[in-house]
C-alpha cells in the first residue's frame, strides 16, 4: 500500500529519491512537483509520488487516468546538470528505467515504444511525461512524470483505454509490491541520469536501443496534421527517430505518435 509510511522507506541519501512527497490524490503529480520545487532551496531529486489523480496528463494535453489504490503515479524533479539541449535525452532515460525497473521486480520483459510508451505484449502498461520550466529564480526544472499500470484493473479504464491498456498484474498474474517496483525505478533512474551527467549519451541510447519495439519496423508517425512513413532507423544523439523514406532519405523527428505499418522489416542499411 502506499502511504506516508511506506513511501518514507522510498528515500535515498542524495540524487534523486533524497526528497520523498506522498500524497493520496492529487491533479497531476508534475504540477505539485513544479509547485514544491518552487519552494525548495535545492529541488534536484525530488519525487513526489501519488496513489490518484484526478488531471493526470498525457502528451499533447491527452488525459492520462488514474484510479486510485494499484498503480504508480509519480514525478522526479531534476535540475539538470548538463547541457539543456539535451534535456530531451530524459524522455529516453525515464522509459529505460521504467522497463528496467518493471524487468527487475517482475521478470517481466517490457519494450518501449518510440519515444516512450512501455509496452507489455504489445499493449500500453505505462507512459512518460517530459516537461520543463523556468520557474522564478530562472532556474530550469524538469518534471519527468512517469505512470505505470500495475494492480488497478484494465477494466477500471475507460473502454477505449481499456482495449489497448494493460497491467502488470494482469500480464503476470499476481499483484506485485509498488513499493518494491519504485525503490528499482528510482535506482534505475539515478543511473540514467548519471549517463547524460557524464556525457555519455551513447551508454543511454544502446540500452534505449535494446529494449525498443520500433527501430527495425515500417511505421508510420503522426505529428498534427503531419505524417511521415517508413523505415525506423535509428535514434540520433538528440533523441530523434531516425526514418528512412522510399527515397532513401533519412528524417529525423522529435514527436509525434507511432504506427506499426509492418513488423520485423530487415534493417538494411546498404543501398
Ligand atoms: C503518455 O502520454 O503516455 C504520458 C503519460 C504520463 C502519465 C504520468 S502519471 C504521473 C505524471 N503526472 C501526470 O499528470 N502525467 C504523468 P501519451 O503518449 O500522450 O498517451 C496518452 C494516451 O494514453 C491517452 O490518449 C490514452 O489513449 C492512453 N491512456 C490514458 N490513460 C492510460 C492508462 N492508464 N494506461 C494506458 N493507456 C492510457
Amino acid at each position: 500500500m502506499l502511504t506516508q509510511k511506506t513511501t518514507a522507506s522510498l528515500q535515498r541519501q542524495s540524487g534523486i529519491g533524497r526528497v520523498i512527497i506522498f500524497r493520496s490524490c492529487v491533479d497531476s503529480t508534475n504540477d505539485t512537483a513544479f509547485e514544491q520545487a518552487g519552494l525548495s532551496q535545492d529541488p534536484h531529486g525530488l519525487v513526489v509520488i501519488a496513489d490518484s489523480q484526478t488531471r493526470g496528463r498525457g502528451r499533447l494535453g491527452r488525459k492520462w487516468e488514474s484510479p486510485p489504490a494499484g498503480n504508480i503515479y509519480l514525478t522526479v524533479v531534476l535540475v539538470p546538470g548538463f547541457d539543456h539541449q539535451d534535456i530531451p535525452l530524459l524522455s529516453l532515460a525515464a522509459p529505460v528505467a521504467a522497463a528496467r525497473a518493471i524487468h527487475q521486480t517482475t521478470g517481466l520483459d517490457p519494450s518501449i515504444k518510440w519515444p516512450n510508451d512501455i509496452e507489455i505484449s504489445g499493449r500500453k502498461a505505462g507512459g512518460i511525461l517530459i516537461e520543463a520550466r523556468r520557474d522564478n529564480r530562472q532556474r530550469m526544472i524538469v518534471a519527468a512524470g512517469i505512470g505505470i499500470n500495475v494492480n488497478s484493473p484494465v477494466h477500471s479504464l475507460s473502454r477505449e483505454t481499456s482495449s489497448i491498456a494493460t497491467s502488470i498484474q494482469q500480464a503476470l498474474g499476481r499483484p506485485v509490491d509498488r513499493i518494491v517496483l519504485i525503490a528499482a525505478l528510482l535506482a534505475e533512474f539515478e543511473k540514467n541520469y548519471k549517463f547524460l551527467l557524464n556525457g555519455n549519451k551513447g551508454a543511454l541510447i544502446e540500452s534505449w536501443i535494446s529494449i525498443n519495439s520500433t527501430i527495425g519496423k515500417e511505421i508510420s508517425v503522426r505529428s498534427g496534421t503531419n505524417v511521415i512513413t517508413g523505415l525506423a532507423v535509428g535514434i540520433s544523439t538528440r533523441g530523434e527517430l531516425e526514418i528512412r523514406m522510399s527515397s532513401g532519405t533519412i528524417k529525423r523527428v522529435s514527436g509525434g505518435d507511432v504506427s506499426v505499418i509492418k513488423k520485423n522489416v530487415v534493417n538494411r542499411t546498404g543501398p
